[in-house]
């Protein structure tokens, strides 16, 4: 499958720039630059079984956890505050709680309000994918250079064992059905991104028994879409979550697949599997003391 470029070579050469500014998508940048996230978007379309949004521990490191939820003006300002406070920063990434695209108004008018103040911060977001191929343009017009998208499963048969259902457009989706769909649609809108020159990263979640011999067909079909990079991180067993007895992946396992895929994608080796408010360099989030807790956080903007 061919999915020639559409940048000029001076975008390309911008982007370029900007990705090794970004602690995710580069080695070299993760202990220079620092990203921030704005949980503006709470809502998600799809039921994950390794998901459960329900707990918040301050202290607690993985994504879909936030102390609080921030309007766009909000998270403007939020953006502005910390923008004074730490001179790196270079990414301002949405990762939710929920899913960046499924909130798709806060997560367009958050963009926009900073557009308007800062020409050069670059913008990250992670999704499902479900709704990549409606948004896609959007993106682009807002000038999104950085995109994650989850991709877990290649075979319908597989993805029904990790969705439970999915939610498109109001209409519901079980089992392979779903499973069809959500993948028609990550495929799409990840190449409607690399042929516009968006960088896009895959995470995998990796579960024991469920996708992990099927992770290898995933790094080469994305390989062929014009993805950067892949981050196969281990199941995280949640609590309340239908996972939540599942075995977690071990990091023997975790870094064996890593090290089998690599022929394919380069692997992120360095991520820190964060909070969808963190804040700072990957290692060293400063949200708590840079704008508190919830409340003291929601006072703070
Ligand atoms: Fe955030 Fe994700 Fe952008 Fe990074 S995180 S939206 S690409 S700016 Fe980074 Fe955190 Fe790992 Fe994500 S360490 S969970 S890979
Ligand atoms: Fe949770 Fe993300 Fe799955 Fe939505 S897409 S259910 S937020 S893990």
């Amino acid at each position: 499958m061919e999915n020639t470029c559409a940048l000029t070579q001076q975008n390309c050469m911008q982007v370029k720039e900007k990705s090794s500014k970004h602690p995710c998508f580069s080695l070299a940048a993760h202990k220079k630059y620092a990203r921030m996230h704005l949980p503006v978007a709470p809502a998600c379309n799809l039921s994950c079984n390794y998901c459960s949004r329900k707990f918040d521990c301050p202290n607690e490191s993985r994504p879909g956890v936030s102390s609080e939820i921030l309007s766009p003006r909000q998270a403007y300002e939020r953006f502005l505050y910390i923008r004074e406070r730490i001179p790196n920063l270079s990414v301002v990434g949405i990762a939710g709680p929920g899913d960046a695209l499924a909130d798709w108004q806060h997560t367009r008018s958050t963009l926009e309000f900073i557009r308007k103040a800062d020409t050069d911060v670059s913008f990250c977001l992670s999704t499902n994918g479900l709704l990549l191929p409606q948004y896609a343009d959007e993106l682009l017009a807002l000038g999104v250079d950085h995109v994650t998208v989850t991709v877990n499963a290649l075979d319908p048969a597989v993805s029904a064992k990790i969705y439970r259902r999915i939610n498109f457009n109001g209409q519901y989706y079980q089992g392979p059905e779903a499973g069809e769909l959500l993948l028609h649609n990550q495929l799409r809108g990840i190449a409607r991104l690399t042929r516009h020159g968006v960088v896009v990263k895959v995470n995998t979640v990796m579960i024991a028994g469920i996708n992990d011999r099927h992770i290898p067909e995933i790094s080469k079909a994305m390989k062929e879409l014009g993805v950067t990079v892949s981050n196969i991180v281990p199941l995280i067993p949640v609590k309340d979550s239908a996972l939540a007895n599942w075995p977690q992946t071990s990091m023997r396992e975790l870094l064996a697949m890593r090290q089998r895929c690599e022929a394919d994608l380069p692997q992120m080796q360095h991520c820190r599997q964060c909070r969808a408010d963190a804040i700072g360099l990957l290692g060293e989030d400063l949200r708590i003391e840079l704008v508190g807790g919830s409340k003291a956080a929601q006072e703070a903007v």
